[in-house]
C-alpha cells in the first residue's frame, strides 16, 4: 500500500531500472521511493523489499529527507479468513519501511490518529537525546490529533527499528512497529536482494478480531510482517544472487529463524555490521526481543526452500493450548457423542494433528495449519501456518515475480519405493509408550477421555 502523500519520483532510478529490464512494476515502485537516495547521498544501494509491505515515500524539505508517518488504526488481513483490527502506521502493520543513507539529514513527521497518545522511539539510532522518543523522559507524548517533528543526521548504517514508547503493552500488542534501515554511503559489497521481515506474536482468540494486549506468554498467532502462511509473500531470488535477509523482533519471545537450502552468515545486528572476521555460518538465527539480525547468503541452489521460525508452535495458527494429549487414543464416536453435550467440540487427532478436519470453525478464525486446500503445494497440502514462507531460487528469472512451483530435474524428488510399504516391527509390550499404533482403551486412557469432556477446545477462556 502506498501513502497518499506526495511521492517524489526519481526519474533517474526509473529510467535506469527500466533500461536494465529487471524491474516489474512492483519493484520499480520500490526503487523509485528510495531511488533518489542513490543520486544525492553518494552510495548505490539495493532498495529493500518488505514482503507484504512497502517502503515509505519521502520528499525534500529544507535540505532534509522528509518522511510523514501516521500512527492510526489499521485493518490487516493476516491470511484469507482472518482480518484483525490492529494499530499501525500509514495503513500498514508493520509500518512502512523507512530507508535513508548514512550522512542523510532526516526529518520525520509523526501524526497521531490513534485514540490515545503515542510517541516514536528510533531503536538503536545514534541521535540527540531529545529525539529519542521516550514519552515523559525525552519529550511529552503526542496527543491524538497532534503532529510532532523528529530530526537527526544519520551517523551509522544497519538495520534499526521504530516503535512507540508510550503504553507499550497495548501499542506493541496491536502491531505498532517498523523497519528503519540505513544504507552505507559506500556499500562494501554487492547485494542483489535485500529483504526485511518483522516478527510478531499475537493473541487473537478464535472468533474475535482484536488482539488481546493482556497476554504475557501464551500467544496463538505468529507473523512475518503481520501475515501468516499462506498469506506470506515468498522471497524470490535469481540463481547467483547475493541475498540479505533482515529480521526484527519486539515480541515477547525469541524466534529462531531457519532457512532451508543455504548456509548463511550472520553479518549484522541493530548494533551495526559485524566485521567479516566475525561472521558466523548458521542455518538458523535466533532473534531475541528488542534486536535485529542481518544474514547474507549466495542463492546457489535452485528450488522452493522453506523459511520459518523453528519453534514448532510458531508455524501454526490459532488453537487452544490447554488440550489433553490424544495421540494414540482411539476416539471413534467420541466427538459425535460430545457434540451433543458441548456444541462445537472438536476432538484432537489420534494419529497427530495432520488429519484434522475443517469443521465448524468460529468466524474470522484460521485453521491451525493451512491444510485442506488452503495451501496446496505441488505434492499436496502444506501443513503450516504462522511464521512460514518460501525462498524461491531460480535460474533465468526475467523479473522477481513469483515464478510458481519449482520444476524438479528428473530423479531428484524423494518418492515411494516399489511394492508394499515396509511393515513396521511390532513393539514389545514394554515399549508401548512409544508406539503410534491405536491403543485399546484401558482404565488409564478412560481417565484421559473423561477429562476431554470438560476441555474447551477452540478457545481457552
Ligand atoms: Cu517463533
Amino acid at each position: 500500500m502506498i501513502s497518499r502523500r506526495n511521492v517524489l519520483v526519481s526519474t533517474v532510478a526509473a529510467v535506469t531500472g527500466a533500461a536494465a529490464g529487471l524491474f516489474s512494476p512492483k519493484r520499480l515502485l520500490a526503487a523509485t521511493t528510495s531511488g533518489t537516495a542513490n543520486g544525492t547521498s553518494g552510495g548505490r544501494h539495493t532498495p529493500v523489499v518488505t514482503p507484504n509491505g512497502s517502503s515509505l515515500p519521502w520528499r525534500w524539505e529544507d535540505g532534509r529527507k522528509t518522511f510523514h508517518l501516521i500512527a492510526e488504526p489499521v485493518v490487516r488481513e493476516f491470511a484469507p479468513g482472518l482480518k484483525v483490527n490492529c494499530w499501525g502506521y500509514n495503513g500498514q502493520t508493520p509500518g512502512p519501511t523507512i530507508e535513508a543513507v548514512e550522512g542523510d539529514r532526516v526529518r520525520i513527521y509523526v501524526e497521531n490518529r490513534l485514540p490515545e497518545p503515542t510517541s516514536v522511539h528510533w531503536h538503536g539510532v545514534l541521535l540527540p537525546n531529545g529525539m529519542d522518543g521516550v514519552s515523559g523522559l525525552n519529550q511529552r507524548a503526542i496527543h491524538p490529533g497532534e503532529t510532532f517533528k523528529y530530526e537527526f543526521t544519520v551517523k551509522q548504517h544497519g538495520t534499526q527499528m521504530y516503535h512507540p514508547h508510550f503504553d507499550e503493552m497495548v501499542q506493541f500488542s496491536m502491531g505498532m512497529m517498523g523497519f528503519l534501515i540505513f544504507h552505507p554511503k559506500k556499500p562494501p559489497r554487492r547485494i542483489d536482494r535485500d529483504f526485511a521481515i518483522f516478527l510478531h506474536e499475537w493473541l487473537i482468540k478464535p472468533g474475535t478480531s482484536v488482539p488481546d494486549p493482556f497476554e504475557m506468554t501464551d500467544f496463538n498467532i505468529f507473523t512475518f510482517n503481520s501475515r501468516v502462511f499462506p498469506g506470506t509473500d515468498p522471497l524470490i531470488a535469481r540463481l547467483g544472487d547475493r541475498v540479505r535477509v533482515r529480521v526484527a523482533n519486539i515480541s515477547m519471545d525469541s524466534h529462531p529463524i531457519h532457512i532451508h537450502g543455504v548456509t548463511f552468515r550472520w553479518t549484522g545486528s541493530d548494533g551495526g555490521p559485524l566485521p567479516e572476521t566475525a561472521w558466523i555460518p548458521e542455518t538458523s538465527i535466533n532473534v531475541p526481543p528488542g534486536t535485529t539480525r542481518d544474514v547474507e547468503f549466495l542463492a546457489d541452489a535452485p528450488g522452493d526452500w522453506a523459511l520459518h521460525c523453528h519453534k514448532f508452535h510458531h508455524t501454526m495458527n490459532q488453537m487452544g493450548h490447554k488440550l489433553p494429549v490424544m495421540t494414540g487414543v482411539d476416539q471413534s464416536g467420541v466427538g459425535e457423542r460430545l457434540n451433543e453435550l458441548v456444541p462445537g467440540y472438536m476432538s484432537m487427532g489420534s494419529s497427530g494433528m495432520g488429519d484434522m478436519p475443517d469443521m465448524g470453525l468460529p468466524r474470522n478464525t484460521l485453521l491451525m495449519g493451512s491444510h485442506n486446500g488452503r495451501a496446496e503445494g505441488p505434492f499436496g497440502s502444506i501443513f503450516m501456518g504462522g511464521m512460514f514462507t518460501m525462498l524461491k531460487i531460480r535460474e533465468n528469472l526475467r523479473n522477481y515475480e513469483d515464478p510458481g512451483w519449482y520444476d524438479h530435474p528428473a530423479g531428484t524428488v524423494a518418492s515411494a519405493v516399489g511394492g508394499a510399504a515396509p511393515v513396521q516391527q511390532p513393539s514389545k509390550p514394554h515399549e508401548n509408550h512409544s508406539s503410534m499404533r491405536p491403543v485399546a482403551p484401558t482404565g488409564e486412557f478412560d481417565v484421559v477421555r473423561a477429562s476431554a469432556c470438560s476441555a474447551p477446545l477452540m478457545g481457552r477462556r
